[in-house]
């Protein structure tokens, strides 16, 4: 800092000389004091201005650090609010992988009958959702995550029961309902069962979920499922019917040490740790779908999110019809890749001849690499995917 100059001091003797020195004596004190004035606005002008250099000179630096610099790049980390758990399995992972039991992406038959009862109860279980990852979820049917597919006909009614086995309240929403919601899709308090009915009118494939607020960490902690609704009038045929659910898990620790729970910060963010085909990473590279040489495979898909879109493509194929947003009265032909909303489905054929593993993916690669693919196997071949 600047020191303040000393207040001008008249001498003695100018005491008793003219009024004119003394007025001289004032101004030079005035001079000196505005002088001192200046240089101090001009030394802060400089410091504002250090600083600013320094501010845009600092991301700068640490990119340029970032790659050689342990202390840099643990800098940059440490600046991240949130933890990622993305991609820390078991140390036994590949042998985990092939004992897990992939969940059954068979589209199940429709039961006969004008009504068609299905019962879900609700339970807090713990379920593994890549190898040897564990995580607490609130699971419909008992099972897990994905919760049971149902599916219906046009026409037929759904009665639905949910028994709420948890600790806490829930509900069930079916995207396939024209129903009050207030009604229907109320919150259900724990040991009690709610039923309701509806009427299947609308053809398609469908989310269901937990509507309980928040729907964020219900739907996060695998509250969700699908229902496809097939049309009165039969589809072209196809041989094999799947049924892929798309999500995405949040988690407050690797799970591999003891399970882990939801991160509501990093669900909030739209940070997952893990996004799957049914509920497992990569389960269907690990124990592909099959299919014959020149058989048709439909594909039904639901992005259940909690929050986050799929964009459902096959690798080294083109879908020869696709059902966008599940409208099931018009297909589009010949297209590449489509984008499921979270909270949407939409219904894929693809015809393959040529032998092979063709990987089924969410083109954002980025969900590739959280555990969003699988293989359909096309004959008998054997080998791995690199995708
Ligand atoms: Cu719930």
């Amino acid at each position: 800092m600047a020191s303040y100059p000393a207040p001008p001091r008249r001498p003695t003797a100018s005491r008793t000389a003219g009024s004119g020195a003394a007025v001289v004596a004032t101004l030079l004190g005035i001079l000196v004091a505005v002088l001192a004035v200046a240089a101090v606005v001009l030394m802060q002008a400089a410091d504002e201005a250090r600083d600013e250099a320094k501010a845009a000179g600092t991301p700068k630096a640490a990119t340029s650090m970032a790659g050689h610099d342990h202390s840099a790049a643990s800098n940059t980390a440490t600046a991240l609010p949130l933890e990622s758990f993305a991609g820390k399995t078991a140390a036994n992972a590949a042998e985990l992988a092939a004992a897990h039991v992939p969940y059954d992406a068979t589209l199940p038959a429709v039961p006969s009958g004008d009504l068609i009862k299905v019962h879900m109860t609700l339970k807090d279980i713990t379920v593994e959702i890549a190898p040897g990852v564990r995580y607490n979820t609130w699971a419909f049917g008992g099972h897990g995550a994905p919760g049971p597919v149902v599916h219906v006909r046009q026409g037929q009614t759904v009665e639905m029961t949910l028994t709420n086995g948890g600790a806490i309240p829930h509900s069930i929403d079916f995207h396939a309902a024209r129903i009050a919601p207030d009604v229907a899709f109320r919150d259900v308090a724990p040991g009690e069962s709610f039923t309701f009915r509806f009427k299947a009118g609308d053809p398609g494939v469908y989310m269901y979920h937990c509507g309980t607020k928040p729907v964020l960490a219900h739907i996060a902690n695998g509250m969700y499922g699908a229902i496809v609704v097939s049309p009165a009038a039969a589809l072209p045929k196809a041989d094999r019917e799947y049924v892929l659910i798309a999500s995405e898990w949040y988690l407050n620790g690797d799970g591999v040490s003891r399970p882990a729970s939801l991160d509501m910060a990093k669900a909030r963010a739209a940070m997952p740790d893990w996004t799957t085909f049914n509920g497992y990473a990569n389960q269907y590279v690990t124990h592909p779908l099959t299919a014959k040489p020149g058989e048709t495979v439909r594909f039904y898909v639901v992005a259940a999110g909690p929050t986050l879109d799929t964009n459902f493509h096959v690798v080294g194929t083109i879908f020869d019809r696709a059902w966008l947003n599940g409208d099931m009265t018009r297909f589009q032909q010949g297209v590449q890749t489509v984008a499921v909303p979270a909270g949407g489905g939409a219904v894929f054929d693809v015809k393959i001849d040529e032998p092979g593993l063709y990987p089924f993916v969410s083109h954002a690669f980025a969900h590739v690499d959280l555990g969003q693919v699988g293989l359909l196997k096309v004959g008998e071949v054997t080998g791995t995917m690199s995708h």
